[in-house]
């Protein structure tokens, strides 16, 4: 860690009627003091001031506003100014804040601190990153519980049972039995398996967070011409990707992200699947088939008027459509069928609420579980691992279980960054932007 004091903007960039410049350090009583030309002055208070460059020159009028630490986000004192948002007036700021001797920040450099400074875990901040990348309702909600220290708490509890369990165990060798609780080995190896079936439990709900922090994958899939693209606009309620009656015209997969019941989709549109003779239409499907095994929900498109249109076996994600319903005189989907036509909009509100149906059972109660990302998940495979190892030490050798048990608390420990690698926390910190 350095002393040096940094500065960054804090909200966001381009025209705005304000802007927030937040500068973290260990002394700033003086720096502050200077900005509102006020010797004595009280921490979390408005002041309107002029600010002004050492020459005396009026750079903007703002409000500035002092944390005293450890009271703040970094947990060092901070300055905000709350200046215009134009970018002259931002630029003129950073000049002056360069000039009295601070630097830029790093993208997440004042969390890094937060973290150093006790407040933050890295749970907490892997939420925060969340919270800054959010777009829909569900995105929000999820991401704020880990921020706000949801996650730790579930993660800080395990870690504890995991060490008292360690503790107990290696005690059996050292105590005699009546100096231990009674049936201390049967209550241990409970304990060790319930813990073991909560891990597991999580890791299992990594796809439905997933979907919650990243967007549930819709792809539209099917023959040529059947009327893909034209879903895809309908659904997306613009005309993003090009329609036309030409076989072939989706080349390249196109995407678009809608808000579904607060849910984030990433829907794409494909190139649909033929024996294409064109090098650019092969790549095309290529990118189709690749397309359809990240899905989370295939939408699968068939012409209703076609009339050789086979007996296909469904895949369990997968909702099969039959479009150009306006061209028949008798329909009526059943179950997981569904006839619509994209050009008179019949049917289309049905299969909306299959979708939403379809997102709700994938995500159903990932909100309610620790936010389970690919560098947690890996520690918790690595925790149940060690766990499992514990309960299946043989010779009913307590040392070796303790020591499994240990390791196990030690994964849920660099889960939090109590205990971790340099890279590790490099990679939480570089997911934030400036300013965070
Ligand atoms: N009659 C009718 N024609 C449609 C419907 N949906 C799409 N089409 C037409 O079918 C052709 C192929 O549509 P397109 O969306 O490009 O199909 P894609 O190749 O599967 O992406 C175009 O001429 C569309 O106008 C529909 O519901 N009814
Ligand atoms: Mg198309």
């Amino acid at each position: 860690m350095n002393n040096e004091t940094i500065f960054a903007l804090s909200s966001g960039h381009g025209k705005s009627g304000v802007a927030v410049i937040r500068i973290s350090g260990n002394n700033l009583k003086y720096t502050f003091s200077k900005f509102i030309n006020k010797k004595i002055f009280t921490p979390r208070h408005a002041y309107f001031t002029n600010l002004k460059d050492d020459d005396n020159y009026l750079i903007d009028q703002v409000i500035c506003i002092y944390f005293e630490a450890p009271q703040s986000f970094t947990g060092e004192d901070i300055i905000e100014i709350h200046s215009h948002g134009a970018p002259a007036v931002i630029e003129k700021i950073f000049d002056h804040l360069q000039k009295s001797n601070m630097r830029m920040a790093t993208p997440g450099e004042f969390s890094k601190r937060a973290f150093y400074n006790n407040k933050m875990d890295l749970a907490d901040i892997d939420g925060l990153a969340a919270l800054l990348d959010a777009q829909t309702d569900k995105q929000r909600q999820s991401a704020l519980k880990s921020m706000i220290g949801a996650d730790s708490k579930q993660y800080d509890t395990w870690r504890n049972q995991m060490i008292e369990i360690s503790a107990y165990a290696a005690a059996i060798l050292d105590y005699s039995e009546d100096e231990l609780p009674q049936n201390i080995n049967k209550i241990i190896k409970e304990k060790t398996t319930k813990l073991y079936k909560e891990i597991n439990n999580t890791i299992s709900r990594y796809t439905a967070v997933r979907a919650i922090r990243n967007g549930f994958n819709i792809t539209l899939a099917g023959a040529v011409n059947v009327g893909k693209s034209s879903l895809f606009n309908t659904m997306v309620g613009a005309s993003r990707a090009i329609v036309s009656d030409i076989p072939g015209t989706t080349r390249d997969v196109v995407s678009a992200q809608l808000d579904i019941d607060g849910y984030l989709v990433n829907l794409s549109d494909t190139a649909g699947i033929r024996d294409a003779t064109d090098t650019i239409e092969k790549l095309g499907i290529e990118r189709t088939i690749s397309e359809i095994e990240n899905a989370d929900l295939i939408l699968h498109v068939f012409d209703a008027t076609d009339k050789k249109n086979t007996p296909y076996i469904q895949k369990e994600n997968e909702i099969i459509i039959y479009n150009k319903s306006d061209l028949l005189k008798t329909l009526k989907g059943n179950g997981k069928t569904f006839y619509i036509s994209t050009k008179t909009g019949e049917g289309i509100s049905d299969l909306m609420s299959e979708i939403k149906a379809q997102i709700h059972k994938f995500t159903n109660n990932a909100e309610s579980t620790v936010a389970v990302n690919a560098r947690t998940k890996k520690l918790l495979a690595d925790c149940a691992k060690e766990l499992n190892n514990a309960l299946n030490t043989p010779n009913e050798n307590y040392d070796i279980f303790s020591e499994h048990v240990r390791n196990a608390a030690d994964n849920i420990g660099k889960i939090l960054g109590t205990i971790t690698a340099a890279e590790v926390m490099d990679a939480t910190f570089s997911q934030l932007c400036l300013g965070k």
